[in-house]
């Protein structure tokens, strides 16, 4: 299960721009801060853009099917409680396919530090709509605009019952990190979703690139939200 010859999947896959790195970023600083060592910690990921991460992490590493991340990660913390295990998602993998899981690993309070990157589209598979599309966005299979209200991550496993429930943007690099520490301590389920640009699924069609999408990261965040805000901050602890 070891990645052994990580190198030689180098150079990744992500596009120019893509927020993944910057999540990834993050998640290794905040390990390495809590002065973790790579065989104390299992990364788990589906599939999608961001479930390629295992393939460039030193730790154990688990690829498994779309959707079903939780799902593995639950069973190797059960046979595995020593270890610390990631679970390392996309958008449309915790919440479209594997919303179930997503909704019974809150419930169940399972210690698994879950992190979505959520760009609001499928990205791997080129574009199409995902649960968190916002209204009105273009995509391959919405081209006049999203018609359906998105899914508000957080609020969905507050409502579960995680216990650990954080929102970030890749703006927010620092929260982030600091994010991912309290996780790595909080013995319960931890959700943290990030919001995070795709440039070319879902910037080309919606007229930004990943300036722009930064820029709004920052302008339109807020601990308190409302309106067209991206409420941000840890929402349980
Ligand atoms: C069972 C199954 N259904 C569909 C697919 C095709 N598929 C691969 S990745 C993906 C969606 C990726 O979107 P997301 O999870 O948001 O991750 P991203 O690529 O944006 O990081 C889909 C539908 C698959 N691999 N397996």
């Amino acid at each position: 299960m070891r990645i052994r010859d990580y190198f030689r999947r180098l150079p990744h896959i992500w596009c120019p721009g893509c927020g993944n790195g910057t999540i990834i970023n993050a998640m290794l600083r905040a390990i390495d801060e809590v002065g973790l060592k790579k065989d104390e910690i299992v990364a788990v990921s589906g599939i999608g853009c961001f479930g390629r991460a295992t393939g460039y992490l030193d730790f154990y590493t688990l690829h498994t099917t779309h959707g079903r991340a939780l799902a593995f990660a639950t069973g190797i913390k059960l046979m595995k409680p020593e270890m610390k295990v990631f679970v390392l998602m996309g958008d449309g993998d915790a919440a479209a396919i594997g919303g179930n899981h997503l909704i019974h690993a809150a419930r169940r309070d399972i210690d698994l530090i879950a992190i979505v990157a959520n760009n609001s589209i499928y990205g791997m598979t080129g574009g199409q709509v995902s649960p968190t599309t916002p209204e009105m966005a273009k995509t391959t299979t919405t081209p006049e605009g999203c018609k359906e209200r998105p899914f508000d991550l957080c609020e969905l496993v507050l409502a579960a019952g995680g216990s650990y429930v954080a929102r970030w943007t890749t703006y927010h690099v620092r929260q982030l990190q600091n994010s991912i520490k309290e996780a790595l301590e909080h013995p319960g389920f931890s959700f943290i979703e990030v919001f995070s640009q795709c440039p070319v699924q879902f910037g080309r069609r919606n007229k930004k690139d990943h300036i722009q999408m930064l820029r709004e990261f920052k302008e339109k965040s807020s601990l308190e939200g409302g309106g067209d805000k991206i409420k941000i901050g840890v929402f349980r602890r």
